[in-house]
């Protein structure tokens, strides 16, 4: 633990390129972090289930599901359940997935925060996330890649649930944050996606769209499942041909956070965090890295189109 925090403290160091005196209150921060015993995420609501999709309802905006039984609630039943577009766009009868039952207060059963529990995909996250895991241990002290560096390797699930491995976007730049949801600070992830989006414009009024990935991966994937992030783009209208949230392992996503120096720690009902956004090119190098949420977003979009 205590050379996990140093490692993290020294990439925060190299990463705002700091004074002494900064990085002596970065590390009281992190030590006073290390002591309360902070929950590891935010809570999801409602209580878990699991089974398998009978029938997706597209018109009824619902699913079919057997489910397993739910201890002291519910026996197995194939019962219908409410779900939102995203999760009804995302799912296949045949199914098996894994849930939130929310009961709400006019006794409507709603299904939520739905992942498939699909055994081909989900083998390849989670050896890829064993991969990028077993890198970030390797690099030990030296985990936080700075520009210049590569961006390692990594497999998540986009917000249409299918598998997405960062090879995929080689030979074209990709521009990366991190953001989650439920984020209700206007300042923060909100200002973070406008700014992608902005990127996003400023590319395609150059006509150069089809060079560019953008990717917003969440800091809180428990509840940020492919269903939440499809809900979340659409309602902001993000023409998501070429930009992507992703989702996956904790793990897959902590070891990303600590490897390109974005720090994410839950403190009551938010989860704290750093944005930073990095600008990646056509070989996967990092070549250039923007901290906070006001940056010159036309300055990505010259280095982009040019
Ligand atoms: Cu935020």
């Amino acid at each position: 633990m205590t050379s996990k925090i140093a490692g993290f403290s020294c990439c925060v160091r190299r990463w705002l390129g700091v004074s002494l005196v900064t990085t002596a209150l970065l590390l009281t921060a992190c030590n006073r972090a290390e002591k309360a015993a902070q929950p590891e995420r935010l809570p999801v609501p409602g209580r878990p289930l699991t089974g398998q999709i009978v029938k997706v309802d597209l018109e009824r905006g619902t699913l079919l599901v057997d489910h397993d039984p739910i201890p002291d609630y519910m026996p197995q039943m194939v019962m219908e359940f409410q779900a939102g577009a995203g999760d009804l766009a995302n799912l296949e009868a045949g199914q098996r997935i894994r849930a939130r039952l929310i009961e709400e207060a006019n006794g409507v059963f709603r299904l939520a925060h739905i992942w498939v529990q699909d055994g081909l995909s989900e083998s390849q996250i989670a050896a890829a996330a064993a991969e990028l895991h077993e890198d970030t241990v390797i690099r030990g002290s030296k985990v936080y890649r700075a520009v210049g560096e590569n961006l390692p390797d990594f497999s998540l699930y986009d917000q249409s649930g299918q598998v997405v491995d960062m090879n995929r976007f080689r030979g074209k730049k990709v521009v990366i944050n991190f953001i989650y949801t439920r984020c209700p600070i206007a300042t923060m992830c909100p200002a973070a996606v406008t700014n992608m989006m902005t990127v996003q414009e400023g590319v395609a009024a150059a006509g150069k769209s089809d060079q560019l990935e953008l990717i917003s991966v969440t800091f809180d994937p428990e509840y940020d499942t492919p269903g939440v992030l499809r809900d979340y783009a659409a309602a902001r209208g993000i023409d998501t041909s070429n930009y992507s949230f992703l989702t996956g392992p904790e793990s897959a996503i902590k070891d990303l956070l600590r490897q390109l120096g974005v720090l994410a720690e839950v403190e009551g009902p938010l989860i704290q965090h750093t944005l930073a956004t990095l600008l990646v090119n056509e070989e996967g190098r990092i070549i250039d890295r923007a901290d906070g949420s006001r940056w010159d977003t036309q300055q990505f979009v010259r280095k982009i189109v040019r």
